[in-house]
């Protein structure tokens, strides 16, 4: 049977890991990006010829409903979103409207072209904020710290509320933190690893960041995309944590970016006020054992092979910047 995939924020960090994924598995690919006035495909170049790129925006219902109906896919991976934490408290309606809301206009989308579209949503441990028990299971309540945690929960209940009401299949994947040489730079983890790279380089001589303290369950956004996938191909949609189980503070992370160059934290990092949060999430750490149970899924590369595997890809994307600045 030939499968086919639409993507909703193919042009994001899980989007170019998970679109690779579906082509090695003979999925044909179709991804959404919506419309700027300057080309962001740099994370998916090396497959650009092998996907399909459609128009279309979260906040545009038509073009959600056009794109289903030209693409016919079997699965919807809606991945889109405002996903920046701090952004959700200067963009708070938009976040609202993306995260939160973009997600019921894919369900509708669903329900009026194809109610038998397999659907996931990218739900996140951003949903557990001020934990209220650890580790974080499926049964875990809820405490949002964040305008974007908030929309995610709205998010997450409007998936269950549709798939009971309408008989969808609709899955939230509730994903720790995940990472790689392709996440944004402008989270901590590729903040860390570009500024020990142009640290080492000699083009950059600290890196400031907020709460060193602030703990979280990191793993490899390759891994996590695989745990999506195997979502979609259950006999039934249900909710799950994606995690490693394991636990890191920021200062960790530094730690050993640092010490992979052969450096010291102690010499090179700062504290700055304007990376603190008005309301922060302090300590984050995921139980997979329902979808290693059930899914059968196991992340395969560990936190020091994630810290050293970025900090490796951005000492040689910056000795290229250098090379073609020189
Ligand atoms: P990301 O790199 O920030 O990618 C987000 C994607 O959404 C980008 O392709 C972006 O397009 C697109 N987008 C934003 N607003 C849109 C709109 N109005 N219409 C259409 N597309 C829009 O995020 P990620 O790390 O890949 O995460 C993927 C999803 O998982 C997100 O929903 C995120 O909230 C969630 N999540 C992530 C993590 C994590 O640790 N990475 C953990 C839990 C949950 P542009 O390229 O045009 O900006
Ligand atoms: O890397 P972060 O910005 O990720 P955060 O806020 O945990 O959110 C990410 O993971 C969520 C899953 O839990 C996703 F849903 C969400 O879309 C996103 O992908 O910050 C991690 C921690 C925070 O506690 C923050 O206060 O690092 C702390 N931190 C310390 N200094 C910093 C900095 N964060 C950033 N971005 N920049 C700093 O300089």
């Amino acid at each position: 049977m030939s499968r086919t995939a639409l993507i909703t924020g193919i042009t994001g960090q899980d989007g170019a890991y998970l679109a690779k994924l579906l082509l090695d598995k003979g999925y044909q690919v179709h991804g959404m990006m919506r419309r700027s006035s300057t080309e962001t495909l740099e994370r998916i170049t090396d497959i650009r010829e092998d996907i399909e790129i459609h128009q279309g925006d979260l906040l545009d219902q038509l073009s959600l409903v056009r794109l289903l109906e030209e693409t016919q896919p079997t699965e919807l991976y809606n991945l889109a979103a405002q996903s920046f934490v701090p952004t959700s408290w200067s963009q708070p309606i938009l976040t609202g409207e993306t995260t939160g809301l973009g997600v019921t206009r894919i369900l509708e989308a669903i329900r009026q072209v194809n109610p038998a579209i397999r659907m996931y949503q990218a739900s996140s441990s951003e949903m557990f904020g001020k934990v209220q028990e650890t580790p974080q299971t499926e049964s875990t309540p809820f405490y949002p710290r964040s305008p974007y945690g908030v929309a995610k929960v709205y998010g997450y209940w409007i998936t269950i509320n549709y798939r009971e009401s309408y008989d969808l299949f609709a899955s939230n994947g509730i994903l720790f933190n995940h990472e790689s040489p392709l996440r944004g730079l402008e989270f901590v983890t590729r903040k860390i690893t570009d500024g020990v790279a142009r640290i080492k380089l000699g083009v950059q001589d600290k890196l400031l960041l907020g709460n060193l303290e602030a703990k979280r369950d990191w793993g490899f956004a390759g891994d996590f995309v695989n745990a999506m996938w195997l979502m979609l191909q259950a006999d039934k949609p249900d909710d799950y944590v994606v995690a490693t189980g394991e636990q890191h503070s920021v200062r960790e992370f530094c730690e050993i970016a640092f010490d992979t160059v052969g450096l010291k934290l102690e010499d090179y990092v700062g504290v700055d006020p304007r990376f603190y949060r008005p309301a922060e999430v302090e300590t984050l750490l995921g139980d997979p054992t329902k979808a290693r149970t059930e899914l059968g899924w196991e992340p395969e590369i560990s936190f020091e092979q994630l810290v050293t595997m970025m900090v490796e890809e951005d000492l040689q994307r910056i000795e290229r910047e250098i090379k073609i600045g020189s």
